[in-house]
């Protein structure tokens, strides 16, 4: 009996040196130190000793057992720490590496003009007013003196819903609706998109204006110079020269376009304002009194001067940018560059 309590304390002390494992060292455990473990099965066998030799071997059984415990625990101890080390090797995160960097957008040029072009109207007093893209022809037409049978009315220009439904054709309508809502004085921008049936080298059948106007007693055609003037001074650079040519809109009167010394050549004359030394960048003039009756403002007691402007030649001009399309291609390489 002694022999085997002596082989048994070998095998199981080897057995648990092998478990790598908290499950394989638990496993030996259970195999010798068990309830139906191997030292249980010899210490049943003690009553067919003499009383001569039971307290002996009872006490090799009970050192054998303490000293399994004990070596059970420390190595217990051992595996889980290598397990916890083995863990941490595998889920070991590099704090160092750089992170994934998500690609940041730009602002479309449109959007850098038209928020330039709102910033400087703000700071000369105008809100900023929108409005719908689908409109009925008398916000679109019929309020802006453009009587049923006018030619920029032809099917050529404007892109038709349906009889009495267009897609607006400029950002006048948002005018005609802010004059239907609030009593004069008024002094706002209107930006947006716009739709004409053209499409060429310098015509999209989409793009963009702003539009303004101001109406208050007494505004004199000197106020509609005076804050045109000042817009581009702020927008191109103070000292480029500017000139008032008459013109003609249906729903001005009278009527100007505005032009600035050419911003590529300063001047001198070039390819792009034709040799001229000019390039036109607004339309203007006071708003004619039929405008003012479509919306029930009184032409004796009020004045007012509106404009527009095309944001995509505006962009053109201010960046120096050679191609319409450009704007609609959504080309990142060209975008990138804003
Ligand atoms: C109301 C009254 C008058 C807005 C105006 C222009 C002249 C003009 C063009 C510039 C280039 C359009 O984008 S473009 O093709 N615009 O020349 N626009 S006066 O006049 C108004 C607007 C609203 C109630």
């Amino acid at each position: 009996m002694k022999e085997k309590l002596e082989q048994m304390r070998v095998t199981a002390r080897d057995a648990m040196e092998a478990a790598g494992t908290e499950d394989l060292l638990q496993d030996v455990r259970v195999r010798f130190l068990g309830k139906k473990g191997d030292l249980t099965a010899i210490m049943k066998g003690m009553g067919r000793l003499t009383s001569e030799e039971r307290p002996v071997v009872g006490a090799l059984a009970n050192t054998v057992k303490s000293e399994l415990e004990g070596l059970f625990e420390a190595r217990l101890k051992t595996v889980r720490e290598a397990e916890i080390g083995k863990r941490l090797e595998q889920e070991r995160i590099d704090v160092t590496l750089p992170g994934r960097r998500l690609s940041q957008g730009t602002k479309h040029p449109i959007t850098l003009v038209t928020e330039e072009i709102v910033e400087i109207f703000s700071s000369l007093g105008f809100g900023v007013a929108e409005g719908p893209e689908v409109e009925k022809d008398f916000y679109n037409f019929e309020a802006l003196n453009l009587p049923k049978d006018h030619p920029a009315r032809d099917m050529q220009d404007t892109f038709y819903i349906s009889e009495d439904v267009v897609l607006r054709t400029h950002t006048s309508p948002v005018q005609i609706r802010t004059m239907l809502r609030q009593a004069p004085p008024v002094r706002v921008i209107a930006p947006g998109t716009v739709y004409r049936r053209d499409s060429d080298l310098t015509h999209s059948p989409m793009f963009h204006q702003v539009e303004g106007f101001l109406v208050d007693r007494n505004v004199t055609f000197g106020d509609l110079k005076g804050i045109l003037t000042t817009f581009i001074a702020q927008f191109f650079g103070k000292n480029i020269g500017v000139r008032f040519r008459p013109s003609f809109f249906p729903f001005t009167e009278p009527s100007a376009e505005v032009d600035m010394q050419c911003v590529i050549c300063g001047g001198d004359g070039c390819r792009v304002c034709k040799n001229s030394g000019w390039l036109e960048i607004l339309g203007s003039g006071m708003i004619d009194p039929e405008v003012f009756k479509a919306v029930d403002y009184d032409p004796e007691a009020y004045s007012g001067f509106a404009f527009g402007m095309g944001l995509e030649r505006i962009a053109m001009l201010k960046y120096g940018v050679n191609d319409l399309r450009l704007f609609f291609e959504n080309d990142l390489r060209f975008l990138k560059q804003f």
